[in-house]
This record gives C-alpha cells, structure tokens and sequence, in this order.
C-alpha cells in the first residue's frame, strides 16, 4: 500500500460497518475498509464520517451529525440500521410475504425520524395472488408517500422506480423489507454489477451471498446529478419499537392523527377510552383493522418491556 499523508482528514461516506471496520466509499468504484478510532465509535452504513490515515490503514476519527437514524430494537438493546436516510424503500411481494405487521413497524420507525417512506411491491409478475395483494396496498396509498408495484424478474415498472430515485435531494435510499421479498435483485436491476460488489463485501467478511447478511452500499449512478447510495438491508423478522414511548408509536401512526382531533380526550391512546374517533374509523373501516392490530402489538411489547 502506498504511503499516504498522515494529518490529512478527509469525509466519506459509510456503506458497510462491522464491529471495529467499516467499508469507506471514496466513488462508485473503490471502496476501502478503515478501522474505527475508539470502540465507542457506534457507526452504520449512511453514516457519513471524516478519516486519516497512517501508512498501514485508515483511520475513522470521528462521524459527522446525523440528519436521522433508522432504528429498531430487540430485548433490551436497540440497533442502528442506517442513518442520514433520504428515502426509505419499505419492499413487500404478494401473499405470503405481504407482512403488514413488519410494514406497519418500520413505517412507524420511518415517521419518529421524519424519513420519507414510500412502499414498494416487488414480484408483481406473481399475478394469482395480486387480488388479495391490491386490497392490502390500498391500506397504505395515504400512508406511504407512494406505492409502486412492479417486478424485478419482469422489469415491469421499474421506470416508476427510477423515476422516484431520479429526484436530486435524495443521496440515500434504503431498501429494507422481510428476507425473501426480493430487495437484492432489485438492486440489481438498477445496478447491474451490484452483485460483484456483494461477493466481494461477503468474502471479506467470510459470510454467505444468497441471503443478505449485512447492509451494504452501493452507488447509483445518476445523469447530471450527484450519485446516489442505495442501501441493501438484510431481511428483518422481527422489528421491535420498544425503544419508543408509547406516544411516540400513537404519533407514528399518521392516519390514527388524522381522525385524532375528534375523539373525546385530547390525550386518548384509542384504547379503552369512550367516543374514540380511531376506534369508530376501524369499525366504519376508514382505518384497516390490521394497523390496529399492529398499534396494540407495538404498545402491548413496551408494557411488557417495562415491567420486564
Ligand atoms: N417471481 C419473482 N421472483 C423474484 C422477483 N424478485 C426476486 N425474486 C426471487 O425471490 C428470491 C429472493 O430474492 P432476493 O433478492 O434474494 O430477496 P431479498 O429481499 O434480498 O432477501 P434477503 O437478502 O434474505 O433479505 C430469489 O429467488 C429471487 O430470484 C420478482 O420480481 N419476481
Ligand atoms: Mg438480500
Ligand atoms: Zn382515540
């Protein structure tokens, strides 16, 4: 490796972190791991830090403030899944990967962080079951900024995808979603030498191709505009919220806010509480039950947090 000036500090963005390196992205095609300077250095992949270097490796010496920080908790810890979010990419596919449980929590997550999230349903070439599918997006068309159904096996609508990551003010994307619904081969559409890059991240790390393992970053190319870094989530299960206050989830819920001026209690959980607007909106079914059934999962795993 050659020598490099040591008290130069530069800033790069991060597309993939481990425990003490993480993967520095200098322009779409060198990427470089670089060490962190402390253990107490908590980086993920968006993060955007500033590094030296020393003759062997670079060295993260600090990371810049973050504009947001997409979050989901387990147990008792909370981890990190990607910061300075542009654009969140919540992906589903037809039944039996329409989770609107998973959809329901990250949108939440999106909201507490301000992130514009939009809802994207791959797989659309799966026709027998797009019926049921159609009901189940039509509960998010004033939920997500927008949905997008489309194929990354057909390539059906993908301009419509395109389209949304041609916007200038976006620089990062997250695709995040349950394993199986098909975010890398979307990645790859839009890149095609995304895989190459994938592989070359898992060798590193030693760990498998197929299923994501680790959130990594890639660029994207864009005419006349600055690249954008589209993030590849592993496929997450379980997306825990009990990091949050229970009025911070009932906030989260953006249509429950919408009707909320009209029931009886300024404060109302729409719980047990009498003349709730929320629970009349789910009985005239304005509001889906599913995202009631979601809400009380989320509020009752913080109960149980907190006496735990
Ligand atoms: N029919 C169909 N199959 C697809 C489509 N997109 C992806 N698949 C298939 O779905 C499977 C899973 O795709 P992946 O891209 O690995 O899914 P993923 O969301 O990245 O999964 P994890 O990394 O495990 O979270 C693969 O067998 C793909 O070939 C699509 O549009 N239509
Ligand atoms: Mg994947
Ligand atoms: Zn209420």
């Amino acid at each position: 490796m050659p020598e490099r000036v040591s008290d130069e500090t530069k800033t790069a963005r991060v597309v993939a972190a481990s425990r003490r390196y993480v993967l520095l992205l200098h322009d779409a095609h060198t990427a470089e791991w670089a060490k962190t300077a402390s253990r107490h250095l908590d980086l993920c992949v968006g993060d955007l830090v500033s590094y030296s270097s020393n003759n062997q490796e670079l060295i993260v010496d600090s990371v810049l403030p973050r504009s947001n920080c997409l979050k989901r908790s387990y147990g008792r810890r909370s981890k990190e899944l990607a910061a300075n979010v542009d654009l969140l990419l919540v992906m589903t596919a037809p039944q039996p990967l329409f989770n609107t449980s998973f959809i329901d929590r990250i949108l939440a997550a999106a909201n507490t962080e301000a992130i514009d999230a939009a809802l994207v349903v791959n797989k659309c070439d799966l026709t027998q079951d797009l019926q049921q599918t159609h009901n189940a997006i039509s509960t998010y068309r004033n939920i997500a900024s927008q949905t997008i159904e489309l194929s990354a096996k057909t390539k059906t609508n993908l301009g419509e995808l395109q389209n949304l990551l041609g916007d200038p003010q976006i620089r990062v994307a997250v695709f995040a979603g349950v394993s199986g619904v098909g975010k890398s081969s979307l990645i790859n559409c839009l890149i095609p030498d995304a895989a190459q890059t994938v592989q070359d991240v898992s060798s590193r790390t030693g760990q498998g191709r197929q299923t994501t393992t680790q959130a990594t970053g890639y660029i994207y190319r864009r005419d006349n505009m600055e690249d954008l870094c589209l993030i590849d989530m592993p496929g997450i299960q379980n997306f825990g919220l009990t990091h949050l206050e229970k009025a911070a989830v009932k906030n989260a819920f953006c249509d429950f806010t919408a009707v909320a001026q009209n029931c009886q209690f300024s404060n109302c959980m729409h719980l047990e509480e009498p003349q709730c607007a929320v629970k009349q909106a789910i009985e005239s079914k304005d509001i889906a039950e599913t995202r009631y059934q979601s809400y009380l999962e989320i509020l009752d795993e913080i109960d149980r947090f907190v006496e735990y």
